[in-house]
């Protein structure tokens, strides 16, 4: 069950009023005491993670929150993080007192509706309320009925869930033929971590690994003598963006090239999204604001690609008197607009449906959109080359 990186599961959002039994049904579903349930309002005061192999399906992270209705002082920031893992969710699953549709799960639907997220509705307490036409109705407290519950709520879910969710993700294997020879660059400097490579780049190897490919892993001060020793030239290079620059003069104009921060921008987001958001880069303005959003909180280092790199690469690059502010973890402003351009972080610790979301709500606003690793690229004059690999626009 472990074998699916968290991030790449899909999340199901478990809302609904306070009290109404989201965590009574998680735990029905889940078939174990996952959520703290009591007819106190207000028991869960923050969202709670549960993953779930749900054949045929897949894995699953379901996300129980905290009720909405909630009267007390921080029931509104419980409401609004609640609602915040809409952002995650690829599905939302209402849970209802009975049929009761009020005030707090209109704003639910409403929210869904915006999200596009499909929403599956579950009438809870049938013990207690009459059963409806539409929906799946349940008793939480019913043990018995587990497999039953399952088994409509994994119809629904086939259902309504989109269709691409369930392809096995691509990293790197669809780029080349079967056998093929390619070499991986890493450099070990000090942003490498200590004894270990970066899930990317153990997801990278897996991935050709599976398609039959002959994987060689060297670091850029090794890369050239690397190429010297081959027989024939390599099929693909996929070089970390750092050193990109490097690799792509010393790589021969007609072996594929990419980085992996590319390639994860594919699997986590848009890649000809964040192409089109890199043209924004040459259009930059004195004073234009940008933005750099990442997804999680890490501690920033003297060379920190996104407080470091990127800005000073951009101010080079652009000659112009930049406004760049920062956000990390699950914030992203709601005033997104006054942004002439974001530039999204590689995402390794989210799900793709985060940076989706993301796209989409700079999209509504008009606000161009690239990530870290196009955005690099960009700068260092290579965009062109490194998504050769990808048949883009
Ligand atoms: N009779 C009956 N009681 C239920 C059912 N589901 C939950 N309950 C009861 O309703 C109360 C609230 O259940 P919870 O699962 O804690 O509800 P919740 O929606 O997670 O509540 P908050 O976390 O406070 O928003 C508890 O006393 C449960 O035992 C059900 O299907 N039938
Ligand atoms: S790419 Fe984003 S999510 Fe991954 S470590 Fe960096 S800041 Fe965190
Ligand atoms: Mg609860």
């Amino acid at each position: 069950m472990e074998k699916t990186q968290k991030t790449n599961r899909i999340h199901i959002a478990l809302l609904g009023r306070v009290n109404s039994g989201k965590s009574s049904f998680l735990n029905l579903i889940s078939g174990q005491e996952v959520s703290i349930t009591s007819s106190i309002a207000g028991t869960t005061t923050d969202v709670v993670e549960k993953a779930q192999e749900l054949q045929p399906i897949g894995p699953i992270i379901w996300m129980d929150t905290a009720g909405l209705g909630d009267e007390t002082i921080l029931g509104k920031q419980r409401m609004e993080k609640s609602l915040k893992a809409l952002d995650k969710a690829d599905c939302a699953i209402l849970i209802c007192e009975g049929s009761h549709i009020e005030q707090e799960e209109k704003v639910i639907i409403d929210e869904c509706e915006q999200h596009k997220i499909p929403l599956i509705k579950i009438y809870n307490k049938a013990d207690i309320f009459a059963p409806t036409q539409e929906g799946i109705a349940v008793n939480s407290l019913d043990k018995s009925s587990r497999s039953k519950v399952l088994e409509a709520l994994k119809a629904e879910l086939l259902q309504k869930l989109p269709q691409d969710l369930f392809k096995a993700p691509v990293f790197a294997g669809d780029l080349v033929k079967k056998q093929s020879t390619i070499i991986l660059v890493i450099p070990i400097d000090e942003q490498a971590p200590t004894g270990r490579l970066l899930p990317v780049q153990v997801q990278a190897i897996r991935d050709l690994l599976d398609n039959n490919n002959i994987v060689i892993t060297v670091k850029d001060t090794e890369y050239k003598e690397t190429l010297q020793r081959l027989k024939n030239k390599p099929d693909l290079v996929i070089s970390d963006s750092s050193v990109i620059k490097k690799i792509e003069q010393e790589t021969p104009q007609d072996v594929l090239l990419t980085t992996f921060s590319i390639l994860s921008a594919r699997m986590k987001g848009d890649l000809q999204k964040f192409k089109d958001g890199a043209k924004y880069i040459k259009k930059l303005q004195d004073q234009d604001k940008v933005l750099i959003a990442e997804t999680c909180t890490h501690h920033a280092d003297k060379n920190d690609i996104g407080t470091v790199k990127i800005p000073r690469l951009l101010t080079q690059v652009t000659g112009k008197k930049l406004n760049i502010s920062y956000v990390s973890g699950c914030d992203f402003p709601k005033d997104i607009e006054n942004y002439k351009l974001v530039i999204q972080c590689g995402g390794c610790m989210s799900s793709r449906k985060e940076i989706l979301t993301r796209i989409q709500k700079c999209e509504n606003k008009g606000v161009a959109i690239t990530n870290y690793g196009i955005c690099l690229s960009e700068l260092n004059g290579v965009l062109e080359r490194v998504l050769e690999p990808f048949r883009l626009k």
